[in-house]
């Protein structure tokens, strides 16, 4: 998979050298490429950002920086995903999708957003999606678009070794992952659920769905309905 981000701040992105994403891309699995936003402006102060038509608070993003840095990564077999409150919201099912995907392409905004006609220009060439984390405000794309990659880099075929790990995670089964428990067997007075050493695998089973259930219905009982 190959991801290209282009934002203002390229230092933020320095952490997808580390960690799981991190091998995946050494591996090769994964190509990202981070493009400073202000390598495609062409004024002596680098300027990325302007005063809103209309009037209102803040600053809007200047279409010319985002048309240039788009042009030189965009391809018709991309998905570009624009981070933004307004947009539709992130799921695992979103996370399903864009794994399979060959090319994604991020466009990090800031200030109040970047002027709409990046945005629709950009459907005339590929497939475009405005994607929200959730209801909640961030100053910009990049702390959104971090999760966004790890969430996806996770799915791609080879990142993970033990596939079936995956299955069982929360979300992925419709709820909530039951607790887990290591040795110790008993830690400060507190023991395992005895049910987990029983060896007795049908109800360990039938324990870990129960745990599901009850911890899906006090803490998500959106999930259930
Ligand atoms: Cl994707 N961007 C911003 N700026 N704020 C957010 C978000 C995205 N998702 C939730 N809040």
């Amino acid at each position: 998979m190959k991801i290209d981000i282009v934002t203002i701040f390229p230092e933020f992105f320095g952490v997808l050298d580390v960690s799981l994403l991190g091998r995946a891309r050494q591996s090769g699995l994964i190509d990202v490429d981070v493009h400073n936003l202000r390598d495609f402006t062409h004024d002596r102060h680098r300027t990325v950002d302007d005063t809103p038509y209309g009037g209102g608070a803040g600053m809007v993003m200047r279409p010319e920086p985002w048309g240039e840095a788009l042009d030189s990564v965009v391809v018709e077999s991309s998905v570009v995903i624009f981070p933004s409150p307004a947009g539709e919201v992130f799921t695992q099912a979103t996370a399903r999708q864009l794994a399979l995907e060959p090319r994604l392409v991020f466009g990090c905004g800031r200030y109040e957003g970047i002027d709409q006609r990046v945005i629709d220009s950009t459907r005339s060439r590929a497939r475009v999606r405005e994607i929200s984390l959730g209801d909640y405000v961030l100053n910009g794309g990049e702390v959104a678009v971090m999760a966004m990659i790890e969430a996806v880099g996770r799915l791609v075929p080879g990142v993970i070794g033990n596939a079936a790990s995956l299955d069982e995670e929360s979300h992925e089964g419709g709820l909530l992952e039951y607790p887990s428990y290591t040795k110790p067997a008993r830690w400060r007075d507190l023991d395992v659920p005895p049910v987990l050493l029983s060896g007795n695998h049908g109800a360990i089973a039938a324990w870990r769905l129960e745990q599901q259930l009850e911890r899906t219905r006090r803490v998500r009982p959106d999930l259930l309905s």
